[in-house]
């Protein structure tokens, strides 16, 4: 059976924004270095990504269309954090990320990866972004990388 699979590697020609929700910037900055890091690690050039500021992750999606509807971008990496304990409106800032970035992401049809942390406690993002559980800025990164090498294998 042939296997379609896409390859965790970049040529350096890929164009990626990352967009980061900055309330509780003290994760999210962590999320955007760990990001960073994978794209470098895998190839990707200094010069073709961009980091892209919104005031919470209710706007990333919202950032999100602009940015794939410009065309400057061949995938975008989404960061953020939600943190229950922070919010009364944990359940609709968290619901309305995550449903807008793969509303768009569906829209445009370019690899778009959720590395939106959605957590009970401070804590438990804390362990998300550099610590115990890893980085999953960085894991959001990989995603978009093993993506758009699949979209590629798929054309
Ligand atoms: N935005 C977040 O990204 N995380 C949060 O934990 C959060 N809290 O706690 O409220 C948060 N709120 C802001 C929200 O994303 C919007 O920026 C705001 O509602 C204005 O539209």
């Amino acid at each position: 059976m042939k296997i379609i699979e896409g390859k965790l590697s970049l040529n350096g020609s890929e164009k990626i924004a990352v967009i980061n929700g900055r309330f509780n910037h003290i994760i999210t900055d962590r999320l955007v270095e760990g990001a960073q890091d994978a794209f470098l690690r895998h190839g990707g050039n200094k010069d073709n990504i961009e980091l892209i500021l919104v005031p919470g992750a209710f706007e990333i999606p919202f950032a999100l269309e602009k940015a794939l509807s410009s065309g400057k971008y061949d995938a975008v990496c989404c960061v953020g954090a939600v943190i229950r304990g922070s919010t009364p409106h944990f359940d609709y800032i968290s619901a309305e990320a995550t449903k807008g970035i793969a509303t768009v992401g569906l829209k445009y049809g370019k690899p778009v990866a959720n590395g939106v942390l959605t957590t009970d406690t401070i804590e438990q993002a804390i362990e998300r972004a550099g610590s115990k559980a890893g980085n999953k800025g960085a894991e959001a990164m990989v995603t978009i990388i093993e993506m758009l090498d699949l979209y590629s294998e798929m054309a």
